[in-house]
């Protein structure tokens, strides 16, 4: 059997998990070395940081952006700027393997001619986790939203449009990449404490990127 054929019968198809939402098992798993390369220039322009819940909380993941615009969360609310606050700067720029590589994910999840300003860089340590929320703070819900994992897996919660309707828990490995849009936009959705684990490229965390349309 030729590696090719093997790999095709190990790995899953491209999984329809809801109207608007695809799992697009290991999309960017050849990808992900290149990928996570990248990493460290833009975090050394915007550092990973706690940010503030505007309830006062620091939040459990550690977040940094890039693209024009960032996702900022503290006493005020949540919001998009274009100077990360901390730095006083602009938000590093997007890569652009990593712009194009979000729009060949949305392509083959349906949605056409997506071209993200925004990146959301997510580090989730061994026991973080992402409570149910809604992305709701981009201007335009007609893009779909874009999310790669890399690392240690996750345990995805997908809910509805209600905050206490029932999830679906989807399992988010190294390279997969779920994309979900149209009328599940504004699923809620979020992601269960983190296992231990040790992963070779990214060690003992989980990165995930989220890819949007943001202003
Ligand atoms: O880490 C994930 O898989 C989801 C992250 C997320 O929902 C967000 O950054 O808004
Ligand atoms: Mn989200």
């Amino acid at each position: 059997m030729t590696g090719d054929l093997f790999d095709m019968l190990e790995s899953p198809r491209d999984e329809q998990v809801g109207p608007g939402t695809c799992l697009l098992h290991g999309f960017v798993r050849n990808s992900a070395a290149e990928i996570l390369a990248a990493l460290p220039a833009l975090l050394e322009q915007a550092p990973l940081r706690r940010m503030m819940t505007p309830g006062g909380q620091p939040m459990s993941v550690e977040m940094s952006q890039c693209g024009s615009l960032g996702w900022v969360s503290d006493r005020d609310g949540y919001r998009y700027t274009r100077r990360d606050p901390l730095t006083g700067n602009g938000w590093p720029a997007l890569p652009p393997f990593w712009r194009e590589l979000a729009g060949q994910a949305a392509a083959a999840a349906g949605y056409a001619s997506f071209v993200p300003d925004a990146c959301l860089i997510n580090r989730y340590a061994v026991g973080s986790r992402m409570g149910l929320h809604q992305d709701r703070d981009e201007r335009d819900f007609t893009a779909p939203i874009v999310s790669v994992s890399l690392g240690l897996t996750a345990i995805f919660q997908l809910g509805g449009a209600g905050r206490s309707d029932a999830v679906q828990r989807l399992r988010l490995v190294h390279g997969d990449v779920l994309v979900w849009g149209g009328v599940d936009r504004l699923r809620f959705h979020g992601v269960q404490a983190i296992a231990p684990g040790r992963h070779e490229l990214t060690g003992e965390f989980r990165y995930n990127l989220t890819f949007r349309k943001a202003g």
